[in-house]
């Protein structure tokens, strides 16, 4: 069967990019069996001809209205797919859906139809979001990334900003890549439309979300940029822990060393666009 791909290098790009992050979380052991979960807008890679495509599947509803998503195209991946397969089939472990006029369902265009992510009121909100406060991010990721579930199973990092504080104070880095910290979300019924609304909430003020006990929901300018950001607090996560079984509590960066960071590099306080 002919992709939609082959005629258009610019969508293939970035499904290539998706392809290959997702082969990274596989090895980093982030993604068992069909854990975690992507969509990415492609709006601005679709042509005239694509926009006209019939659906191949029956209408679904979102569960949500989401105002900003109307026309708009995502790819996402598919329900109950695996991602180390996606890595080497990203048609046929997800797919290219469009948003209906009413702004609360959507329809499956290519190239097969790979019913979405059963997060998908999450990672719409966000979507949502991102186009209702103009911002260039157009990639949202949900994985289980190890060291950062573990630590929402201790009730200490999951007070106020206790997580945050503890990771940027692991290695400079952090605070420089992920100014804006981890938020904190808790317990919440996976695919719920209750755990989209607290998300979006906390996305606002944070790089990334973690759901206790769960994962995390990062969003990026391309899915790069939301692995990236994931990755380096689940660093910092990975050097706490080490520290930890040598037996002790580290030290961590002092509240001044971390505090010179923010003035000299001028980090942001909000996300840049
Ligand atoms: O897609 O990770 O949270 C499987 C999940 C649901
Ligand atoms: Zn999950």
């Amino acid at each position: 069967m002919k992709s939609v791909l082959e005629t258009r290098p610019e969508l293939k790009a970035v499904i290539d990019q998706i392809a290959e992050v997702t082969g990274y979380l596989w090895q980093k052991g982030w993604a068992e069996r069909n854990g975690g979960n992507i969509t990415v807008n492609v709006t601005e890679c679709i042509d005239e001809e694509m926009k006209a495509l019939p659906a191949i599947a029956p209408v679904q509803q979102i569960g949500m209205v989401l105002p900003c998503l109307k026309g708009k195209f995502f790819y996402c991946k598919g329900t109950g797919k695996r991602m180390r397969d996606l890595a080497k089939q990203p048609m046929q472990n997800g797919s290219i859906v469009r948003i209906c006029d009413d702004c609360a369902s959507y329809e499956i265009i290519a190239d097969e139809p790979v019913v979405p992510t059963s997060e998908l009121p999450t990672h719409l909100a966000l979507q949502n979001y991102l186009l209702e406060t103009g911002s260039c991010y157009k990639a949202t990721l949900h994985t289980h990334p190890i060291e950062l579930v573990a630590m929402s199973h201790i009730q200490r990092f999951l007070r106020g900003d206790e997580m945050t504080r503890v990771l940027w104070s692991m290695i400079p880095e952090t605070l420089a890549f992920a100014p804006l910290g981890i938020g904190i979300v808790p317990y919440g019924l996976p695919s719920s439309v209750e755990l989209a609304e607290a998300t979006l909430e906390k996305i606002k003020k944070h790089d990334v979300v973690l759901w206790e006990k769960h994962g995390t929901v990062a969003v990026g300018q391309d899915i790069m940029d939301a692995f990236d950001q994931t990755d380096v607090l689940c660093k910092a996560a990975n050097i706490y822990m080490c520290a930890r079984s040598m037996g002790s509590e580290p030290d961590g960066m002092t509240d001044a060393a971390v505090k010179e960071l923010q003035e000299v590099f001028n980090l942001p306080k909000v996300r840049p666009c």
